[in-house]
């Protein structure tokens, strides 16, 4: 099996809609992160479990960057959606799966957000060693979601990600660079409860 996964609709309509309802009313709520060059970033943002800052690039127990609040926990909804992922993908056998320490939901607004390339190496190491999967679930408008490899000149494999899409990747794809290229205007499902138009990630790591 590739150690990298898509699984188109693997949420159906009334599983994306309770993820929306769920992270609207998340409290505290979503902000819109600054890296540490005080710019703000194209999106918003809610850490669960664990808040990662934008400014430092680690995991903290509140949002120092951010007011100083404990971020919320992960919802046991969406926990289990993100064990489910693992199984459904057959990634790991049932047995091997654990709890997520770690959710980050980006709401990206239809209109020219994106996130640039990156890696998810803000773990520790033990957590990135372990080839433990990312899971990351789509739900809303359509995204170009870029997939490279370890290094960020490798060729990028290209997907439209759209509401309700599974993308897993661990093992050897740990750390492999990926990004979202844009949100495409026009296609946020007129059946999600979202206040506007755009696109919401989770985005599941054992920290
Ligand atoms: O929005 C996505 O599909 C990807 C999110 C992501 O790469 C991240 O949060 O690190």
């Amino acid at each position: 099996m590739d150690d990298f996964v898509y699984k188109k609709a693997f949420l159906d309509e009334p599983e994306q809609i309770a993820v929306v309802e769920t992270v609207r009313g998340l409290t505290p709520g979503f902000y819109i992160p600054r890296t540490r060059w005080g710019k703000a970033m194209s999106l918003r943002m809610n850490c669960l479990g664990r808040h990662w800052s934008a400014r430092d690039y680690k995991y903290h127990t509140v949002r120092k960057d951010v007011d100083g609040l404990a971020c919320a926990p992960i919802p046991d909804a969406l926990q289990m959606l993100g064990q489910r992922a693992i199984v459904a993908t057959r990634y790991l056998p049932q047995g091997l799966v654990r709890p997520f320490d770690s959710c980050i939901v980006n709401w990206y607004p239809e209109a020219g957000s994106k996130l640039g390339d990156h890696v998810d190496n803000s773990e520790s190491p033990e957590a990135i060693a372990s080839g433990y999967p990312v899971v990351s679930i789509s739900v809303g408008a359509s995204c170009v979601f870029r997939m490279g490899g370890l290094s960020r000149t490798d060729p990028y494999e290209q997907t439209t990600l759209e509401s309700g899409d599974l993308v897993v990747f661990g093992r050897s794809r740990r750390l492999a660079y990926h990004g979202v290229k844009k949100i495409i205007p026009g296609t946020t499902p007129a059946t999600l409860p979202l206040p506007e138009p755009g696109r919401i990630n989770l985005t599941f790591r054992i920290v």
